[in-house]
Formats: C-alpha cells, sequence, structure tokens
C-alpha cells in the first residue's frame, strides 16, 4: 500500500471510531461518507496551502456567483486526485464498498444551468493550475427537492448538511462585517477545496455563513421573552438560509437583494483585506493583481461596494471607479427581458444604505462621458443606469466593467444587435462571445465509464480527459463496424443501468430496449417542454388511429423542476404525466410510447439520464437559449441533437455536422419577420393536427385534476394573456417541422449501425465544447491570467 493509502486508511479508521464508534463494514453510507471525505481532506492539506499562496501571489480572478451547482463531490475527488481503484480496494478488505455512497446526497446550491456551468469553470480552472478562486453563498437549503405526488409537483427543504458537510473548512477568524439599513451581520466563510484533474493546483471555493454579531440576547431571555432572545439572530441567518428557487424572472424581494450585497460586499472586503496585507493602503496594484468575474447581474453590487471600501481606504471616487472598471468582468445568461434584474431606488436605499448614492455618481459620470462623445441625448437617457428610479443592473456591469460576454456565439450577436445594442454602440470593444462548456471529468468520465474506457482504449492514452478535442482523432472509427457495435452495445449497458437507477431510486420501470429520448431541464414556455408533450400526444393519436404504423418503440424522458411559483410550468408538468397515464392506459399504443417524467431531477440524476440517452431534444424557440450546457453534455455521451437553431445548438451542428443530427424550425429571422402578423388561431383552424392536441386538453381527454391547469395552458397558445401574446413562443408555428424531424429520428433509429454513427460523430466532434478551452478563452482574453504550474 501506498504511503498516501495508509495515511488515507488510519484517517478513515480513526474517524470512524472516534465519531461512530464503528468500522468501516459497520458505518452507515453517510458515516462512511463522512470519514472518507475527511481523510481525503487530510491527503490535500498541503497542496491546498500551496496552491493559495501560489493564488494570492500571482494576478488571480474570483468568481464571483450567487450559486454553484457543485452536486456530489466524493467520486469527482477520487477520480481527480487518481484515487478511486485504490480507495476501492481498501474499503472491500474492510467490508464496505464505494457503491455504498451513491446514496449520498448532492449539494444543490443552485438551481441549474448557471450555477452548473460556475462549477464546470471551478473544475476547468483548477485543471488548468489557473489562479482561479470562487466566491459565493453558503445556503442553509439549498433548491428544493422535487416530489410528483398525483403528477403534481410538491417542494421539499433541502437539508444537504444534515449528515455534516465533511468538505468544508469553517474560517472563524477570517468573518467580516457587512452592514445592512435593517441590521449588520457576520459573513463567515466556509471553504471547499476545488481538485483539479492531474495537478497539484487547488482552488477554492468560499461560501459565505450569515450569523448574528450576538449569538443570543440574554436579557430578554431572563425577561421570559424567548422568541425575542434569538430575533436578531434568526433575522440574521435568514439572509443566507435559502437559495432562492426562480430561475427565470427577476422577482424584486428584500431579502434577495440582501444576500446579493451580502455575498458581494464579504467577498470584496476578504479581497481588499488580503491584499492589503502585502501592499498596505497603496491600491497603485489592485487592478493589475485582480479580475472579478461577476456570474450575471447577482453580485453586480460588487462593483459600487468596491468603490465605497477603496473611498474608505482614502481614495477619491475617480480613482476607485478606474479601479473598478479595471477589475470587474460581466457574463450575460439571457435575453429574457423579465429576467434582466433592476432595484427599485427606495428598495435599495433601505437594504443597503450608500449604495444607491454611488450608483447615481456612477451614472452621473456616464452622463459626462456618453456626451462627451457625442451620443444622441435620447439614446443616453436609454442608457441611464438610474432610469425611472431604479438601478439597471446589466446597464451598470457592462458600463463600470472592462469586458461584457454572451455564453454562445448567437447568443453574444443577440446582446450586441438587441439586448445591449445602445451599449455595443458605444463600446464595441468590450463584447466578447465566451461559449459555454462543460467538464468532461464529471460527464463523460464519471457519468459513463464504459463509453470512457472505449475512448482511452482507441485513442491509446487519457489524454481526452485533459484535451477533450483529442477525440477528433477517433473520426477514423465512424466507418468501423466493431467499434460503432461496440458503442451500441455500452450505450445499451447505460440503458440498463439507468433503469435500474430508476427502478431503485423511484419505483419506476423502464423498458431498456427502447429509443431512450430526453428532454431534462427546467421547467419553461420558452424552453418548450409543451411542445415536447404535445408532439408525443400526436404521435399517440396516430398510432392509436393507425395512420401511423411503424414507430420504433421509445421512452420519452422529461425531467426538470419548476419554479414554485410558476404555475404554468406546474401545468406542463401536471400534462406530462397525464399525457403519460394516457398512454399507459392504452394497449395499442403502450408498447411503442412510454412517457416518464423523472422526479427531482439533479446533477446526480442528470449524470445516469446523459449517458443513456440516445437523443437529445434541445427545442427552445430560437433566440431565447442563451446557450445550453445539457444539450453539449449530451452530445459528450453520444446523442443526437432534435433541436432548433438556438443557443449553442448552432455551434454543436457546425462541429458534429447537420447530416448527425435533426435541426429542424424557424429560425432567428424568421421568427423576428412574422412576429408582427404571427396568428395562431388560423394554424388551429388550418391543421387538424394541431386541433386534435389542443383540444385534447380542454375536452375531457386530459385530467389536469380539477384546477384548471390544462385550460388555462390552451389559452396561453389561443387567446394570450394581459402580460402576453397568443402562443408567444412559437409553438404552433415550430409544431409541423418539429413532427416531421421527430419522426425521421425514430425512423432512423431503426438502421442501428447508421444512427451509432450520428452518435459516434458527435462524441469525435465535441471537443470545442469542453469547459477547459471556455475557460482557457476566458484566462487569455478577459482575465489576462497565467497557469500557476511549476
Ligand atoms: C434572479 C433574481 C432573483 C432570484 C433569482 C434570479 C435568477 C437565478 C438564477 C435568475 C436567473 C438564474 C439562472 C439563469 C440560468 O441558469 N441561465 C442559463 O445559463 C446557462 C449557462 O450560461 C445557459 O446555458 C442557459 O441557456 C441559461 O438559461
Amino acid at each position: 500500500m501506498t504511503e498516501r493509502m495508509k495515511a488515507v486508511q488510519t484517517a478513515l479508521d480513526t474517524f470512524l471510531l472516534r465519531e461512530y464508534h464503528k468500522t468501516a463494514a459497520e458505518a452507515s453510507p453517510n458515516e462512511l461518507h463522512m470519514a472518507l471525505s475527511r481523510a481525503m481532506m487530510n491527503v490535500i492539506s498541503a497542496d491546498w496551502r500551496t496552491s493559495r499562496a501560489a493564488h494570492a501571489a500571482a494576478r488571480h480572478t474570483f468568481y464571483l456567483s450567487a450559486e454553484f451547482l457543485v452536486g456530489r463531490a466524493i467520486f469527482n475527488n477520487l477520480l481527480c486526485l487518481g484515487m478511486t481503484q485504490e480507495v476501492e480496494e481498501l474499503l472491500r478488505a474492510q467490508g464496505a464498498s464505494l457503491e455504498e455512497l451513491e446514496s449520498v446526497e448532492d449539494a444543490a446550491l443552485g438551481n441549474g444551468g448557471l450555477g452548473r456551468l460556475a462549477a464546470c469553470y471551478l473544475d476547468s480552472a483548477a485543471t488548468l493550475s489557473l489562479p482561479l478562486d470562487g466566491y459565493g453563498i453558503r445556503y442553509r437549503y439549498g433548491l428544493f427537492k422535487q416530489q410528483i405526488e398525483q403528477g403534481f409537483q410538491k417542494e421539499q427543504p433541502d437539508d444537504w448538511t444534515h449528515w455534516g458537510d465533511p468538505w468544508s473548512v469553517r474560517c472563524d477568524e477570517e468573518a467580516v462585517e457587512v452592514a445592512f439599513g435593517r441590521h449588520t451581520v457576520r459573513a463567515v466563510p466556509y471553504d471547499m477545496p476545488v481538485i483539479g484533474y492531474g495537478t497539484h493546483n487547488i482552488g477554492t471555493l468560499r461560501l459565505w455563513q450569515a450569523e448574528p454579531l450576538i449569538p443570543f440576547d440574554f436579557m430578554r431571555f431572563n425577561d421570559q421573552d424567548y422568541d425575542g432572545a434569538v430575533e436578531a439572530k434568526n433575522r440574521a441567518e435568514d439572509i443566507s438560509r435559502v437559495l432562492y428557487p426562480n430561475d427565470s424572472s427577476d422577482e424584486g424581494k428584500i431579502l434577495r437583494l440582501e444576500q446579493e450585497y451580502f455575498f458581494s460586499s464579504a467577498s470584496l472586503q476578504d479581497m481588499v483585506r488580503a491584499y492589503k496585507r502585502v501592499h498596505g493602503t497603496d491600491f497603485l496594484q489592485f487592478a493589475a493583481l485582480h479580475a472579478v468575474q461577476l456570474n450575471d447581474t447577482h453580485p453586480v453590487l460588487a462593483i459600487p461596494e468596491l468603490i465605497r471600501l477603496l473611498k474608505n481606504e482614502g481614495l477619491s471616487f475617480d480613482d476607485a471607479f478606474e479601479i473598478a472598471r479595471a477589475v470587474f468582468c460581466y457574463t450575460n445568461h439571457t435575453v429574457m427581458p423579465e429576467a434582466l434584474e433592476t432595484w427599485p431606488k427606495d428598495l435599495l436605499e433601505r437594504a443597503v444604505p450608500g449604495m444607491y448614492a454611488i450608483i447615481e455618481q456612477i451614472d452621473a459620470r456616464l452622463h459626462r462621458e456618453l456626451t462627451d462623445r457625442g451620443v444622441p441625448a435620447d439614446r443616453i437617457s436609454r442608457m441611464s443606469i438610474t432610469r425611472g428610479d431604479a438601478a439597471h443592473m446589466a446597464d451598470l456591469a457592462v458600463y463600470a466593467g472592462r469586458f461584457v460576454n454572451g455564453v454562445a456565439r448567437l447568443h453574444t450577436e443577440i446582446l450586441k444587435s438587441s439586448v445591449l445594442a445602445d451599449w455595443y454602440a458605444v463600446y464595441p470593444e468590450r463584447f466578447q462571445n465566451k461559449t459555454n462548456g462543460i467538464t468532461q471529468r464529471r460527464w463523460l468520465a464519471l457519468a459513463n465509464p464504459e463509453l470512457s474506457a472505449l475512448l482511452t482504449r482507441l485513442l491509446g492514452s487519457e489524454r481526452w480527459l485533459t484535451d477533450l478535442s483529442a477525440l477528433r482523432e477517433l473520426l477514423s472509427f465512424e466507418n468501423d463496424q466493431g467499434v460503432l457495435r461496440e458503442f451500441i452495445s455500452i450505450k445499451k449497458t447505460r440503458h440498463q443501468a439507468f433503469a435500474a437507477w430508476l427502478r431503485r431510486v423511484h419505483g419506476i420501470e423502464v423498458d431498456p430496449d427502447t429509443v431512450f429520448d430526453v428532454q431534462i431541464k427546467r421547467i419553461h414556455e420558452y424552453k418548450r417542454q409543451l411542445l415536447g408533450i404535445l408532439a408525443i400526444l400526436e404521435l399517440y393519436f396516430e398510432i392509436k388511429s393507425g395512420e401511423l404504423s411503424d414507430f420504433a418503440p421509445t421512452t420519452f424522458f422529461f425531467a426538470g423542476k419548476s419554479a414554485p411559483g410558476y404555475l404554468r410550468a406546474k401545468g406542463i408538468i401536471k400534462l406530462i404525466g397525464a399525457v403519460s397515464d394516457l398512454i399507459a392506459a392504452d394497449p395499442a399504443v403502450a408498447g411503442k410510447i412510454r412517457v416518464v417524467f423523472v422526479p427531482n431531477y439533479n446533477v446526480t440524476a442528470a449524470q445516469q439520464i446523459i449517458a443513456a440517452a440516445d437523443v437529445s431534444e434541445q427545442i427552445s424557440t430560437a433566440g431565447t437559449e442563451a446557450s445550453g450546457t445539457g444539450n453539449m453534455k449530451l452530445m459528450a455521451n453520444g446523442a443526437v441533437t432534435l433541436g432548433t437553431l438556438d443557443g449553442a445548438n448552432v455551434e454543436i451542428v457546425e462541429e458534429a455536422g447537420l447530416e448527425a443530427n435533426y435541426i429542424f424550425g424557424a429560425h432567428v429571422e424568421e421568427i423576428h419577420d412574422r412576429a408582427a402578423d404571427y396568428d395562431p388561431n388560423a394554424l388551429y383552424q388550418s391543421d387538424s393536427r394541431i386541433r386534435r392536441v389542443l383540444d385534447a386538453l380542454v375536452d375531457g381527454t386530459l385530467d389536469d385534476g380539477g384546477t384548471g391547469y390544462f385550460q388555462e395552458l390552451y389559452d396561453s397558445i389561443l387567446k394570450g394573456a394581459s402580460w402576453h401574446n397568443p402562443d408567444q413562443y412559437y409553438l404552433l408555428l415550430d409544431f409541423g417541422r418539429y413532427l416531421d424531424a421527430k419522426l425521421t429520428v425514430n425512423r432512423d433509429t431503426c438502421d442501428e449501425i447508421a444512427f451509432a454513427r450520428k452518435g459516434w460523430r458527435n462524441i469525435c466532434t465535441c471537443g470545442k465544447f469542453s469547459s477547459d478551452r471556455a475557460i482557457a478563452e476566458y484566462a487569455s482574453d478577459i482575465w489576462k491570467i497565467e497557469s500557476t504550474a511549476r
């Protein structure tokens, strides 16, 4: 046994005995997880300390994000440290096993794409030995757990630290104070290691927890005012109590604003303090040493906060502003107007005193600058950061930052031509594109060990783990029947593994000998799960009536959470269940189509589903999905994309070829041109298939349990509402083309080899979508940081 393994063994045994009076064989999965994780923390501690020092000494980046959807750490960390096999053997020798840890729950400190992207980026930066660290919030409760009861979503709190949090180190002596209008709280940092693959570099994810300045009011307790005694404590803890489950609309709630200021302020105080320890109060080097990436607008108060802190250190507003402008960069993740954050003046002034005044100062500077540049007055007032007595956070970030980027080429073009067009006209040099990426360590190596083994064997090395573009060399096997057969058999194995997981975790039975078609993502109107389920309903009617006779048996999987207050999204979940029931109850069709809603979609579920998928549904209305990243994970696992030319789908088919995927539907230009005279009711009248599926929502064919959900969905398409036009996401416009494409995919699956070749091409050409590539681009084009590898 290696020295490292001996140390793990000793630490593991000691921990289990001391904490639980147990041996490895006796320990529960959660106890074993605690002990093993703690033992691994010992293993990495020296490298972690060295890396911290190296990051501090170099020009370095801080990634500020309200969300880090890291998922389960243990298997990923074992993989990155190259310890999986040794640890498995060690546990086996003691009558335990790694497999038990499959029941350990995810850390779900994020809603979806934006949060998971932050986690992939930390992973890649660590692997590339880049001096990058993350700052965020240590939510007491992560994203709610989703249960499906009678087809309805029910939310349960996610108590993710219930069994302990072995991957965090609490750093009490580095706590800072954050002052709000209502109270002042302590921000206590918890540090998590971010372990790179095949490097000694270890990044730090520092998550702030809100605590009261004084834990408990003894006077009030003595007066028998027990609630009052803990009132201040509760109000402080409220700030990091729970992750807001809304990932689409700006809610404008005071607690959310406090969350944003809380971690922005704490992080900037931490940065300034660390800088002062080395450089004193001479801030000339500050901008040269730091880049701060703002993950969407959630941390944008960091900009006025830095200015406030620097002014406290004696700098003028102008000097402080110049430093801020050199340090901050902003990533936009959405074009949906309802998701662009604005904070009303009165709310800001009440909640975070001082911030609005600084924002006004910034705005005054903007007005002077634009006037000097000869920008017309009407454009200046459109660009005003405080227009309508509210702070417009995206505008603030573009103006008071160095770069702004979109997350896929099409998305960046839309930012330049519409959402941020006024800004692009004045500051074109600030705009960049950084197409998203995903880490192949988690999404291929961990999720799909069988496919990984094949890729490693054919390539003759594990190079692809740190250079995903190496897979392109395997394109030469696209006509190799043996290799394609092996790929087909691996998919079958993943079908079976996923089916077994579904049975074990959710008690759901599926047939692994069917095509697995998946639409997995947050439930949103713009993502068009409603189009997905209506098309399946039409297939059902056609098979039932005999119009459609040869259909390759398919299981259609849906998974995703709805924001708790988003009733239409909840109606869509209910509808998926109702269509599933309708089909399952009909023996004439049940053998051909199965619809399954997988509850509680999270990182761990995603790893199961993605590795097993044959068809990747990416059917958002063109121009609405900024990028998508599930599309990339599915591509890497050899699923073909059935999608619109939206987000990163455009670049996916550019890499893999149109012939390896199924692109359908209106392009951005068509949507744009037809917007003015689009008439979904005319389509309803002229297309009997559309009539058939829409009528089924309201004629008693489908049961929404008396909620009125289905009538509301029907009306959203044909009538519209006070806040939107009928069919605002153009479901009916794309319906026919989508059905055709769905039938083409289905027919193509019958030629197993030809279909496998398409999947294979997707695998071999997914290199661009590694987060290693994305992070390398950020490092060189935006952050100007370099590897710290010795
Ligand atoms: C805002 C205000 C109040 C409460 C919550 C929020 C909030 C929280 C999360 C708003 C938005 C989000 C998340 C957005 C998101 O996940 N966007 C996705 O980002 C991915 C990574 O870039 C893209 O691939 C997706 O296309 C985009 O939808």
